[in-house]
């Protein structure tokens, strides 16, 4: 890869793929860009510019002025907080999408887009999902997902836009809290485990929905973006996935390090009814005959980490505070 740009990259994905991009291409090849106010509170040390994406003048002149072949496009508004604010939700998430799609035409740049698990709806089998199949969403972020696929898909059609993405599962990590998805529970768990060993759960104790440690979401986007197209029959939106879980079994997991833990739930409806629409688990086995996708955390690897790491986390910030 050239020069990178990356959008949403203070977001809960973009905070971790900015930095890992970073270090695999060199610190001056990566250009960050968020929305103002998340750049004020960044300490990142390499280029960050504030940008909305739904300027597309302030875009592609960045864009030109680093002579960017490569996008990231990061940027969106999550399930929860779509459900809440509809109308802005579509105006942001395709809005922006389209400006970067018109931007990588003009400049002839290589982008990754993510799509999500919400792509499919209830119509959508509930087991073992096929890469192709019935999607019909019923959620505006999930509207959304589906349309950007088909957008992605068409300009690579049309235009040759060298365009790929992932269909994400709900993404688990400790550096950067996620942005108002309907998965945050599984984040959250983690962070209460820790600090009060009790968590209430706002979805109910077995709805299963796929989930993934973020190193694999981050080798997932890097992998497909240095793969040879040639042995690509899909582009955009491949279903891939590293387990399937519900609430009371990453509590049990939770448990086995911390045994005083508790759940207990309290249904958010909203939630509740977005998370009972997408199904319990993807097929991801175009990924991984296309592009040797291969996820390394399984339930029981992702917890011992994730709960190591962020109590080291959890106690230098204490100890900052304290400073
Ligand atoms: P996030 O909410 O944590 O971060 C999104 C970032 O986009 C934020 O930093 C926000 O400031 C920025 N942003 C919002 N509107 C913008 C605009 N108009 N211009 C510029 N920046 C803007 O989201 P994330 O979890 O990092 O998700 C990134 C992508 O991955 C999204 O497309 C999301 O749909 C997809 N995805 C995420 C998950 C997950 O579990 N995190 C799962 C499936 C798909
Ligand atoms: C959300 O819950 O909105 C995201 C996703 C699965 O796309 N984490």
């Amino acid at each position: 890869m050239g020069k990178i740009l990356v959008t949403g990259a203070f977001g809960q994905i973009g905070s971790e793929l900015t930095q890992a991009l970073r270090e695999k291409y060199g610190l001056e090849n990566v250009i960050a860009t968020d929305l103002k106010r998340k750049l004020d509170s960044s300490h990142d040390s390499g280029i960050a510019l504030p940008v909305d994406c739904l300027d597309f003048d302030t875009l592609n002149k960045i864009v030109k002025t680093y002579g960017i072949d490569c996008i990231f496009h990061l940027a969106s508004i999550l399930s929860a907080v779509a459900e809440e604010k509809p109308q802005f939700a579509w105006n942001v998430n395709m809005g922006c999408l389209y400006n970067i799609l018109e931007i990588a035409r003009e400049n002839k740049c290589r982008i990754f887009v993510p799509s999500s698990i919400a792509s499919f709806g209830p119509l959508t089998q509930i087991n073992d999902v096929p890469q192709d199949t019935t999607q019909r969403p019923t959620t505006m972020y999930g509207i959304t997902k589906v349309a950007g696929e088909l957008l992605c898909d068409y300009y690579y059609k049309k235009y040759k836009v060298d365009t790929r993405g992932v269909r994400y599962p709900g993404l688990i990590s400790y550096k950067t809290l996620p942005g108002g998805g309907t998965t945050d529970y599984a984040v959250e768990i983690y962070y209460e485990a820790l600090l009060h060993k009790k968590y209430v759960c706002y979805l109910e104790e077995k709805t299963y929905l796929d989930m993934m440690y973020m190193p694999d979401a981050i080798k997932a986007a890097i992998d497909l973006m240095e793969v040879d197209s040639s042995g690509l029959c899909h582009r955009n939106a491949f279903n891939i996935t590293a387990m399937s879980v519900s609430p009371e079994e990453i509590a049990a997991e939770i448990r086995k390090t911390i045994p005083e833990f508790t759940i207990e739930y309290n249904i958010d409806p909203l939630r509740q009814s977005i998370a009972d629409s997408w199904p319990n688990n993807l097929d991801d086995s175009a990924a991984k005959e296309e592009w040797s996708w291969n996820p390394e955390y399984d339930l029981q690897a992702m917890t011992k980490d994730m709960l190591s790491k962020l109590s080291d986390k959890l106690k230098s910030e204490a100890i900052f505070s304290i400073k």
